[in-house]
C-alpha cells in the first residue's frame, strides 16, 4: 500500500539556492508530500567535471540550506553511484527503500521538453509521477514527444518561481557582487569558507560570456583549441585544467577593434613595445591576458603567462606556453599550407612541432614584408637549442 508521498529534488546543487527550496516547499504543500528529497548529482566523469564543485561540497551546502525544514531530507544515492547519473536507476533503487512510497519528481517545464532524449524515458513513469512547475501555465499540448501514458503522469503546477540560477550566483561570487537572499545564509557563509567559485574557473559560465565577445567563426576555433589543449595536456604533463583555461582565454580578445585596444591599453595602462602598438595580433593576447586577471580572477601565472605569449611564443618558454602555441596552430580546424605536418610531428617531439610552426609563421611573415616580433625570434631559436642539445635531426623538417 502506498500511502506516503516523497518528493525528489535533483540537480547540480552547485550551489542549492532559494530557487530550488522555495519550489519544493511549494510543491510539498500542494502535494501535501510527507517529506521532499534533494538528491545532488554524482559527479560526472573528469573532463566535463571540471565545471562541477566537488561533490561533497555540494552536498555539505544542500544539507545546510534545508537544515530548517523538518520535511527536507538529502540522498547520496547519486553521489555514491559510479558512473554516469541516471535517473531511472536513480528511480529503480528509491523504489526499493521506500516501499510504501508514491514519488513526485519535481522539475521544471524545460526538463519535461527534453526528458524524451534521457536514458530509458519511457520506463520513468512506471517509477514516478512528474511535478512540472512553471509560473505560467502550461499544458501537455506542446510535449509531442510524450506518450499518453507517460502524460497521465504529468502534473502541471503553476506556482511563482523565484528567478535566480546557480550559474548567476557563481558569476556574482566571481566579480565580488553579493548574494545574499539568493543563497541560504549558512550556504553563503559555507562558500565563503570554502573559497568556492572563486579560485576554480567554470568553464560553462566562461564559455556564456566568451561567445559575447567573439564571432562564431573564432568561437569555434577556441572550442577547437580547448579539445587540443586538453589532448596535449597528457602528452605534454601538464594540468588539464590549466591548459583548458588558458586555452578559453588565449583568444578572448580577438573580437576587439584596433581602436577599441588602444583605448583598452590605455585605459588599463598596459605596456605595449614598439613593434605590438597598434598592431591588433601582437596585442590580443596582453589583452586577453588582463581580462582573465581582472575580471575572471585567474591569477596562476603560468596560466597567465601562456595567454599573453600565445601567438609568438617567447624564449625560455613553460611547457603550458608551448603547449597553448602548438594547441593554436594544430586545432582541428585550423587549414594552412604544412598544418598535417605539424600534427605529425607532435607524435614525434613537441619541440620539433612547435620549432617548425614557428618557422612558418617567420617565414610566411618575411614573405609578407611584416615585422617579426624579437620574441617570436627568439622562441623559434630556444626551441632549436633544445634540439640541439637533445640530438633531434631538424634537417629534414622543410
Ligand atoms: O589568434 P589566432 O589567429 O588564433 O593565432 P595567433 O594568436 O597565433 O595570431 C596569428 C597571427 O599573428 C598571424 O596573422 C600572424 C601574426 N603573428 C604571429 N607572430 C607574429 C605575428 N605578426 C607579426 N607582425 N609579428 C610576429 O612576430
Ligand atoms: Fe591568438
Ligand atoms: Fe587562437
Amino acid at each position: 500500500m502506498k500511502n506516503k508521498k516523497i518528493g525528489i529534488m535533483g540537480g547540480t546543487f552547485d550551489p542549492i539556492h532559494n530557487g530550488h527550496l522555495f519550489i519544493a516547499e511549494q510543491v510539498r504543500i500542494k502535494y501535501n508530500l510527507n517529506k521532499v528529497l534533494f538528491i545532488p548529482s554524482g559527479q560526472p566523469p573528469h573532463k566535463d567535471g571540471l565545471n562541477v564543485s566537488e561533490a561533497i561540497h555540494r552536498y555539505n551546502m544542500v544539507n545546510l540550506a534545508i537544515a530548517s525544514n523538518d520535511y527536507f531530507f538529502s540522498s547520496l544515492i547519486e553521489i555514491d553511484r559510479k558512473g554516469n547519473t541516471y535517473t531511472i536507476d536513480t528511480l529503480k533503487q528509491l523504489k526499493t527503500i521506500y516501499l510504501d512510497s508514491e514519488i513526485y519528481f519535481i522539475v521544471g517545464y524545460d526538463t519535461i521538453e527534453t526528458i524524451h532524449t534521457w536514458k530509458d524515458y519511457e520506463l520513468l513513469p512506471e517509477y514516478t509521477r512528474f511535478v512540472v512547475v512553471s509560473r505560467t501555465t502550461q499544458s501537455a499540448g506542446n510535449l509531442i514527444n510524450l506518450t499518453e501514458v507517460f502524460l497521465d503522469k504529468v502534473d502541471f503546477f503553476e506556482t511563482p518561481v523565484i528567478d535566480i540560477s546557480s550559474t548567476e550566483i557563481r558569476q556574482n561570487i566571481y566579480n565580488n557582487k553579493s548574494i545574499t537572499y539568493m543563497v541560504d545564509n549558512q550556504v553563503e557563509r559555507y562558500i565563503y569558507k570554502h573559497n568556492l567559485y572563486r579560485a576554480r574557473w567554470y568553464m560553462e559560465d566562461i564559455m556564456i560570456e566568451l561567445k559575447k565577445n567573439v564571432s562564431e567563426k573564432r568561437y569555434i576555433h577556441i572550442l577547437g583549441v580547448i579539445d587540443s589543449a586538453d589532448e596535449l595536456a597528457e602528452k605534454f604533463s601538464v594540468s588539464k585544467e590549466k591548459a583548458r583555461l588558458a586555452a578559453i582565454f588565449h583568444d578572448y580578445a580577438k573580437g576587439m577593434s584596433k581602436k577599441s585596444m588602444l583605448e583598452f591599453a590605455k585605459a588599463n595602462k598596459l605596456d605595449f613595445d614598439d613593434i605590438e602598438y597598434g598592431n591588433k595580433e601582437l596585442m590580443h593576447g596582453k589583452i586577453a591576458r588582463y581580462i582573465a586577471q581582472n575580471k575572471y580572477n585567474v591569477n596562476d601565472n603560468d596560466v597567465l603567462n601562456a595567454i599573453e605569449f600565445h601567438t609568438t611564443g617567447r624564449k625560455k618558454m613553460s611547457k603550458l606556453e608551448k603547449l597553448i602555441c602548438l594547441a593554436d596552430y594544430i586545432e582541428k580546424n585550423r587549414e594552412y599550407p604544412g598544418v598535417d605536418k605539424i600534427r605529425n610531428l607532435v607524435d614525434i617531439d613537441y619541440n620539433l612541432a612547435l620549432y617548425t610552426a614557428f618557422n612558418g609563421t617567420i617565414i610566411h611573415l618575411i614573405e609578407e614584408n611584416k615585422i617579426v616580433h624579437t620574441r617570436t625570434v627568439e622562441a623559434r631559436n630556444y626551441l632549436l637549442s633544445i634540439l640541439n642539445e637533445k640530438g633531434v635531426c631538424v634537417w629534414n623538417i622543410f
